[in-house]
């Protein structure tokens, strides 16, 4: 009996928490013996996507092969979590056509650009308010956010919203949805 795949597609900015989110997400998973795979853009830019940067058409080049891979591992049986900032609706629509409807879920991090901002991690945001990263999203380059997104991780001040609780949130929608 083979486990039904799906693409879980974790779209934000940076700063936004989506690769702790994936990760929390992919042990929950684990837990429960079921194969997932995540492709992180950060990541995979150090190897297939090594030839590729932050200009628009990058960018879409970039996602257009994540989803690509994504689909590939979806097929096998496999949930795939990619986590990119894939800022541009209609390259995130593209992924999306690629699948069976039902098997992109597209889960937003409605993270405010201060939050991400003032988390900072990398320095990237400072680096981009002086002007030495140019085209950095959020700051000089857009981000257009879902407009009917399957799951929306919303920032909560305080404690509100840990990436362990943003990650229940997903499998609950998974287990409603028959892929666990
Ligand atoms: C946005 C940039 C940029 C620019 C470098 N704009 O927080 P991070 O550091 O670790 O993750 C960001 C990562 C974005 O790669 P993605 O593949 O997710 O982007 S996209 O989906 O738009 O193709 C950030 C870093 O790379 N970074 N320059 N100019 N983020």
């Amino acid at each position: 009996l083979k486990q039904k795949g799906c693409v879980i597609w974790i779209t934000g900015l940076s700063g936004s928490g989506k690769s702790t989110v994936a990760c929390a997400l992919s042990q929950f998973l684990h837990q429960r013996g079921k194969m997932c795979y995540i492709l992180d853009g950060d990541n995979v830019r150090h190897g297939l996507n090594r030839d590729l940067g932050f200009k628009a058409e990058d960018r879409a080049e970039n996602i257009r092969r994540i989803g690509e891979v994504a689909k590939l591992f979806a097929d096998a049986g496999v949930i795939c979590i990619a986590s990119l900032i894939s800022p541009y609706r209609r390259d995130r629509d593209a992924c999306r056509a690629l699948l069976p409807d039902g098997d992109f879920i597209e889960v937003f991090m409605d993270v405010p650009l201060q939050v991400c901002e003032a988390r900072d991690s990398k320095g990237l945001y400072k680096l981009a308010r002086a002007g030495k990263i140019k085209g950095f999203t959020g700051i000089d380059d857009p981000y257009e956010q879902p407009l009917n997104c399957e799951i929306v991780l919303e920032h909560k001040g305080g404690d509100g919203a840990s990436p362990c609780v943003m990650a229940e949130k997903v499998v609950s929608y998974l287990e409603e949805k028959g892929y666990l």
